[in-house]
């Protein structure tokens, strides 16, 4: 199994990826106003390199459920000077840009990012597809019912699983028809977009059959709310341990990428898990 980026092919065979989250925001949910100064942002994603994560995940604009669109200048604003600092200082880095506007991810991979993250899967804007097959991008297209501002309303589905299955397989053939190679895209399938908390487990659930095309998956659980509903708290401190089972269990069912903000804790799980995963099978 492989992610193509670019000249660089990526192999998800034995390892999984972790993504640390770069939210250069005032407004995210669990990290919003700590890395808008683009000093404290490159701090932070240096931090993160050094304790093991494989690629950052830049936003301007925050996806929490209710937030605001932020205008394409302010999310180029935010972004562009924090990409190009860690170019500098960390110049083998894997970026990558969390965006819906194709003008923001044009800049961006100029600028040396190799991955566009769409939270809208290329539906937000119709130059995007254009942007990531020109860029030869690697793309994490996501799944999400609605927009942010009103996604949380009353998320309905008949099936969520077939659904959300259904929508990657279409968004397969119209990325493949705009010229992007299948081989440079991870599905995910966008947990709390637009989604109940029982949605949210169905989608966990049947992990394995969400591989549209045999693609392999990433997936964003980091502190999320839905799991501080299951175990009673409403502190985000409380949600660090939830998110590393989370990480064991999905890198057991064969996800590939896992977006995060506490990179050492799910580093940890991520390796345990793989010790097991990886193990030569008894009378090996
Ligand atoms: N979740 C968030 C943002 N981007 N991208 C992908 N591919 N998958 C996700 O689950 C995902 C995502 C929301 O988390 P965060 O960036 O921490 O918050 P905010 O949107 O408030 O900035």
């Amino acid at each position: 199994m492989h992610w193509r980026l670019a000249d660089n092919t990526i192999d998800l065979g034995a390892r999984a990826l972790l993504m640390g989250v770069l939210n250069v925001t005032p407004d995210s949910f669990s990290d919003g106003g700590r890395f808008l100064d683009p000093g404290a942002a490159v701090s932070h994603g240096l931090a993160m390199l050094e304790a093991g994560a494989d690629i950052l995940d830049l936003g301007g604009e925050s996806t929490r459920p209710g937030a605001n669109e932020v205008s394409e200048k302010e999310e180029l604003r935010r972004v562009l000077p924090v990409i190009s600092l860690l170019r500098r200082e960390a110049s083998r880095a894997l970026l990558s840009i969390d965006t819906s506007k194709s003008a923001v991810a044009e800049a961006a991979l100029e600028a040396g990012a190799a991955i566009v993250n769409d939270v809208t899967g290329l539906r937000g804007d119709p130059r995007m597809a254009e942007v990531v097959a020109r860029g030869r991008a690697g793309l994490i297209l996501m799944h999400m019912q609605g927009a942010p501002r009103d996604m949380q309303r009353n998320p309905r589905y008949h099936d969520v699983v077939r659904e959300v299955r259904a929508f990657f397989e279409e968004r397969l053939q119209a990325a493949s028809e705009a010229g992007i190679d299948p081989e440079a895209i991870l599905f995910d399938p966008g947990i709390g977009f637009g989604k109940t908390l029982e949605h949210n487990l169905a989608l966990l659930q049947a992990l394995d059959r969400l591989r549209a095309g045999g693609r392999p998956l990433a997936l964003g659980v980091s502190r999320k709310s839905f799991l501080g509903k299951i175990l009673g708290s409403e502190e985000l401190e409380d949600r660090v341990w939830p998110t590393v089972a989370l990480t064991s269990y999905a890198r057991e069912r064969g996800v590939v990428l896992l977006r995060v903000h506490d990179v050492t804790q799910n580093l940890e799980a991520l390796r345990m898990t793989e010790a097991i995963v990886n193990a030569p099978s008894p009378g090996v």
